[in-house]
């Protein structure tokens, strides 16, 4: 998917998430702060056809080559486009709940445990200062990471592809957690639909 870019349905509306995230939060952070998103990254691009055909992975792992004057623009609300679009298929309770198959070894074999990976990237999110994600991601050779980044950057501006993320902005959880961002933290693994995280591992490979 390219320019002219479009919000996603808000899948996750019609997916009861409450308590962990409730429905007020989930509707504010898709249709307003997802859609600026969306709507600003049209804008920067709008006098740039040479760029229209690109989807925002591209956009993201050639940031260097998007011009000046629109670099910042296209970084942070490509970014926003990119980790919110990903975020919402990992977020359905009632998928499996824990990894499975190949990247269940992978995890354990890099982190040691399924446990261990997970105290990791909780961490990777609660330290995080200010705003940003947490992730789990591929790097180029071929290797699992928790890294996390700031703001809206992406993964994919270091050469790595995210296949699960955790959105650690205030507005992704202040109406229901205010400052207990560890409550937060703690309520989304109940959510994380593992088959959606495979489906992304088995598209790095
Ligand atoms: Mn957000």
């Amino acid at each position: 998917m390219s320019y002219p870019f479009s919000l996603p349905p808000n899948r996750c509306q019609s997916r009861n998430l409450e308590p962990a995230i409730d429905a007020r939060t989930m509707e504010i952070h898709h249709d307003k702060h997802h859609g600026a998103y969306v709507n600003n990254l049209n804008t920067a691009l709008e006098a740039h056809p040479e760029f229209h055909n690109r989807d925002v992975e591209w956009l993201l792992r050639n940031i260097n080559s998007v011009p000046e004057n629109i670099r910042t623009a296209v970084r942070n609300n490509g970014g926003g486009h990119a980790n919110h679009s990903l975020f919402w298929e990992l977020l359905a309770p009632g998928g499996s709940k824990e990894p499975g198959g190949a990247l269940a070894k992978m995890i354990s074999d890099t982190f040691g445990s399924y446990n261990a990976f997970v105290e990791k990237f909780n961490q990777a999110a609660l330290t995080r200062f200010g705003s940003g994600w947490a992730w789990l991601g591929m790097d180029p050779q071929g290797k699992l990471q928790v890294v996390s980044t700031a703001n809206q950057d992406s993964p994919f501006m270091d050469g790595n592809t995210p296949i699960l993320g955790l959105d650690v902005w205030e507005h992704a959880y202040y109406l229901n957690y205010q400052n207990r961002r560890g409550d937060y933290i703690k309520a989304f693994w109940p959510l994380v639909n593992w088959d959606a995280v495979a489906d992304n591992f088995k598209a790095t490979r």
